[in-house]
């Protein structure tokens, strides 16, 4: 009889992870091909596609990957054919392909809130789009959305990202409310602050080695008092797209070390000395 363990394995499924070549997609990626699955990618840069086909290879894992702007509906579609000709239909999306633009908004150009716009909610739209039509013929699917702590709350200079993920827990309320009724599942994961490279410039240390005003500020508004590491999300990841979660639809599930629930410390009073000796995050900042 299977066991319980078995409901999160993913032998025999093809999973796609938009956005893989670093940070948290290669996470996700990592965890469906030890979790059993076909795993394929994409992102916008040729070399960052090769890099991180090594990286995927030097970690036991065969993983196929190719450039493909999720913004790009034709792109997107010649990336679903090829896969399904080499692998299959998709039956795991994770729609996780994103970029972030600090610029007060009344400083951000419409080509800038566009870019952002396009990327992390237009994206989606299209990737879905793109891989429905062959679960619903195989009887079901899963579809995981990357919601923010920014589909809930603002803050400065995000403005077209936080509208982004608001609108991208809405969508995924919408395909759940849709597709539902053809076995497939909608979620979101919603992560806290994680130590990727969209986030480096945030916790990049001032000449002097002194603290990032923000890093000092994110530590005082989490209970943990540290940022999340990508293999935190791994869990969650693979319980989405799992059979665990055939009967979790439209919810997003925040994984944030408590920030949502914790109205935070005065971030004078943090005693920082605890993790000054920390290395030093040395994620690559890469400029979208
Ligand atoms: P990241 O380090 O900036 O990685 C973003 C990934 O998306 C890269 O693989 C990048 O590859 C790819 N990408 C960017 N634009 C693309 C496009 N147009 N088409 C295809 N691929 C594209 O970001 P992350 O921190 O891992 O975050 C991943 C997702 O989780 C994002 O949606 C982000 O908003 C969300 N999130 C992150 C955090 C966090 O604290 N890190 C928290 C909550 C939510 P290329 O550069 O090679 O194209
Ligand atoms: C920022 C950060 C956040 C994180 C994440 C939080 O500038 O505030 O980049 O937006 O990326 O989305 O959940």
């Amino acid at each position: 009889m299977a066991g319980i363990l078995d409901s999160f394995r993913l032998d025999g499924k093809v999973a796609w992870v938009t956005g893989a070549s670093y940070g948290l997609g290669m996470a996700y990626a990592m965890a469906f091909a030890e979790a059993g699955a076909t795993v394929v990618f994409n992102s916008s840069n040729q070399e960052r596609v090769e890099k991180a086909v090594k990286e995927y290879k030097e970690a036991g894992f065969d993983v196929y990957g190719a450039v493909c702007d999720v913004t790009d509906e034709a792109q997107v579609r010649s990336f679903v054919e090829d896969v399904e000709e080499r692998f299959g239909s998709i039956d795991i999306l994770v729609n996780n392909a994103g970029i972030i633009k600090r610029i007060p908004m009344t400083e951000m150009s419409l080509e800038e809130w566009n870019r952002v716009i396009n990327v992390d909610l237009t994206g989606p739209f299209i990737c879905s789009k793109a891989v429905i039509p062959a679960m619903i013929k195989k009887g079901g699917g899963k579809i995981i959305n990357a919601c923010s702590m920014m589909s809930e709350f603002g803050r400065e200079t995000v403005s077209a990202y936080a509208a982004a993920k608001g609108g991208l827990k809405m969508l995924t309320r919408n395909i759940c409310s849709e597709y539902g009724q053809y076995n497939i599942q909608c979620n979101g994961i919603g992560p806290g602050y994680i130590a990727t490279p969209q986030t480096a410039p945030l916790r990049k240390r001032g000449e002097d080695g002194s603290i990032n005003p923000f890093d000092r500020f994110i530590r005082s508004k989490t209970p943990a008092q540290r940022w999340g590491h990508t293999d935190e999300l791994k869990g969650l990841a693979v319980f989405l797209a799992s059979p665990a979660s055939d009967f979790v639809n439209g919810q997003v599930i925040y994984i944030d070390g408590g920030i949502s629930a914790y109205i935070g410390q005065d971030p004078g009073n943090l005693d920082i000395s605890r993790f000054e000796s920390e290395k030093e995050d040395d994620s690559i900042i890469v400029n979208d």
